[in-house]
């Protein structure tokens, strides 16, 4: 079968024991790769209301038709599980050698089952497959541990890591690669260490089969050229995602002291300028010609990389505005293995809940030293308050109570991005409806809506605009695997990938293909939550509720006076949810089911919840 190999394997770390498990084209047509296949697997094979953090959960690593292959930005992998800060489907991409490692093993997806007695590495060599101890790693940081692994096998191996976030199970531990950086946001680093899995290593020699190898190694090296040209002409990569962070806080959509307000005047000091005058080095995923990771010296002199959002939400968010600090937060979450978003949620809305007296502490915002303690105490779970806050902002505010949950920035347990929705009534429908918990990947439609569009409008425009991104973004570059950014940066048509597609399978698909296969992951994520959440409603798409607080908005500034209105929200949410073709509680309706293919998945669902 061309365009992939045919081939899942899945290991046991109970038993240590692997078994490699052939797929057919109903499978690969149907599901593509990527998210598309880690989202059926772990349907068809979680039984509902599992653990995430328990033996029962399953650990997919899949990568798509046209990852691994020389490409516009093909060096990226899905990592998926049950997640442990949601309870539902949860999954991160991130850059890593692992992708065209593991295709060149022989295997599209990886399985990883049970839980190991001592901590493990799995090592992957073509057809051998072993279960090395790795002790002398277990609680040390990811640095280190990637370390040990390239003094055993040469860099140029494919690895993914924890680090004592995912150790610990904090529930927003990620997973790393230090080819990339890191993904999974809720909680795949979380459950590779409830596993006592510290590390997976791959390394491979066979080819990928392909309809066009030669056409497609021309194609791919070119357009590589191409883009490479692109980013060069419009300067994209001097300030790389940062650029974006002058604008936010000229438009009133910066995070800053938990998001309770929404510019500040000393943001510019950790603009994209400053951080590029800053560079020290530069730093991009296999396959890319576009590098985007900008590395600066943190105030210790490590090297650490920062992206928008990683300065956005452990900067002014903690009113921190001193690159070399955030970098030091930021190196933190990188070697602990924490998700620097959730990460800068959880640390802000501690603060702020210290502030308003629903819990007791001396952590004052603008505290980089205090805020480097807190984050420790997260990673290693100390004493009750890292305990709690490890478990996320949703689960430390039920503790906490007073009314702290309306200032946890999270949706679903997952928190939000860098996008300060306190007006921007699109955006945080993006934030509402994505199907892992707050996310921008899914729908990243701020510009749009704030450049296209008129910010007071909560009309269908925005629902379908929502809709069309989330297709392409968390669908399209989710299961056939690249990065977006050449497509959302540089403007790479998005026409290229279906001509990918072709040389590496022979399938004419066109766009319109393409979307339905989207469709029909978003929905398959749907039946995954209301198989764990048969009794929700349309309020898990619901977006923090400080937005919609009267008190809480802006005094002065080009928003002054304004905040999101309940009402106008929850029929932007309805919008949405009749493009979609889904119910009022939000979940997929028997007829979009069966128009995706989905009756026999839907007839399953049933016993848990029924559909309307
Ligand atoms: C992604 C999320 C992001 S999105 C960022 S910065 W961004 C944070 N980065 C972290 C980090 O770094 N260290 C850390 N300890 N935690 C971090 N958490 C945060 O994780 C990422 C790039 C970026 S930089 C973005 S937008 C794009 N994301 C893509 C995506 O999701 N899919 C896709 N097909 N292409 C993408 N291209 C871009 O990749 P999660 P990466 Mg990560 C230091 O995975 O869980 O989705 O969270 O992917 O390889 O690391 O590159 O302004
Ligand atoms: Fe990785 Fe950035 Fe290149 Fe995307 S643009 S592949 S995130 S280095």
């Amino acid at each position: 079968m061309n365009g992939w190999t045919g081939q899942i394997l899945r290991v046991n770390l109970t038993t240590k024991t692997f078994q490699v498990e052939a797929f057919g084209e109903k499978f690969a047509h149907k599901w593509v790769g990527g998210r598309g296949f880690a989202v059926k697997i772990l349907y068809d094979e979680l039984a509902p209301g599992i653990d995430p953090l328990g033996p029962d959960n399953k650990l997919v690593v899949a990568v798509g038709p046209i990852a691994g292959i020389p490409a516009p930005n093909t060096g990226k992998t899905v990592v998926a599980a049950k997640s442990p800060i949601t309870g539902g489907y949860g999954d991160g991409n991130l850059g890593t050698r692992m992708t065209e490692h593991l295709r060149k093993c022989g295997y599209d997806a990886l399985i990883v089952e049970g839980r190991a007695e001592r901590p493990t590495m799995l090592y992957i060599e073509d057809g051998k497959v072993e279960f090395l101890p790795a002790d002398e790693v277990w609680g040390k940081g990811t640095y280190e541990t990637n370390d040990w692994i390239y003094a055993k096998y040469g860099k140029g191996v494919g690895v993914l890591n924890i680090g004592q976030g995912g150790e610990n199970m904090v529930r927003y531990a990620v997973v790393r690669s230090l080819e990339g950086r890191a993904g999974g946001r809720p909680g795949m680093g979380a459950v590779m260490g409830s596993k006592r899995l510290k590390a997976i290593v791959a390394k491979g020699t066979r080819p990928i089969p392909q309809a066009d190898a030669a056409g497609m190694k021309k194609l791919g090296t070119d357009d590589l050229r191409t883009v490479h040209e692109m980013d060069k002409k419009s300067g994209w990569s001097i300030q790389s995602t940062t650029g974006v962070l002058a604008w936010c806080n000229e438009v009133a959509a910066l995070p800053v002291r938990n998001f309770r307000k929404t510019h500040h005047p000393d943001a510019w000091k950790c603009d994209g300028e400053r951080l590029n005058n800053a560079r020290i080095a530069t730093y991009g995923c296999p396959n890319c010609t576009m590098r985007c990771g900008i590395t600066i010296h943190d105030d210790l002199g490590r090297e650490s990389e920062l992206d928008y959002e990683n300065v956005g939400l452990l900067g002014p968010n903690l009113e921190i505005f001193d690159l070399p600090p955030i970098g030091a937060l930021n190196y933190m979450c990188d070697d602990y293995g924490i998700d620097t978003m959730s990460g800068g949620c959880v640390l802000s809305f501690y603060a702020d809940a210290v502030e308003h007296g629903a819990v007791s502490g001396d952590l004052r915002f603008g505290d980089a030293e205090g805020f480097k303690k807190v984050l420790t105490a997260i990673a290693l779970r100390q004493g009750r308050i890292g305990n709690l806050l490890a478990e996320g902002s949703m689960r430390a505010a039920q503790a906490f109570g007073r009314g702290s949950i309306d200032y946890a920035m999270q949706v679903k347990g997952l928190e939000v991005a860098a996008y300060n929705c306190k007006f921007i009534p699109g955006m945080a429908l993006a934030f509402g409806v994505s199907p892992i918990g707050a996310h921008h990947k899914e729908s990243w439609v701020i510009t749009f809506e704030l450049k296209q569009t008129s910010r007071e409008s909560y009309g269908p425009e925005k629902a379908q605009k929502v809709i069309d991104l989330q297709r392409i973004r968390g669908g399209l570059f989710e299961y056939i695997v690249a990065c977006r950014f050449p497509w959302i940066e540089l403007g790479w048509s998005l026409d290229n990938y279906p001509k990918y597609f072709k040389a590496v399978s022979g399938i004419d698909w066109t766009l319109d293909d393409f979307w339905k296969v989207s469709d029909r992951v978003y929905s398959m994520i749907k039946l995954f939550w209301l198989r764990e959440f048969p009794a929700s409603d349309r309020r898990l798409d619901y977006p923090p509720a400080v937005w919609f607080d009267p008190a809480n908005a802006d005094t002065e500034g080009p928003i002054a006076g304004q905040h999101l209105e309940y009402d106008k929200y929850d029929g932007l949410l309805q919008h949405y949810y009749d493009i979609r073709g889904y119910d009022r509680r939000g979940f997929p309706t028997k007829a979009t089911l069966a128009r995706l293919g989905l009756s026999a998945e839907a007839a399953a669902a049933e016993k848990f919840g029924s559909l309307a």
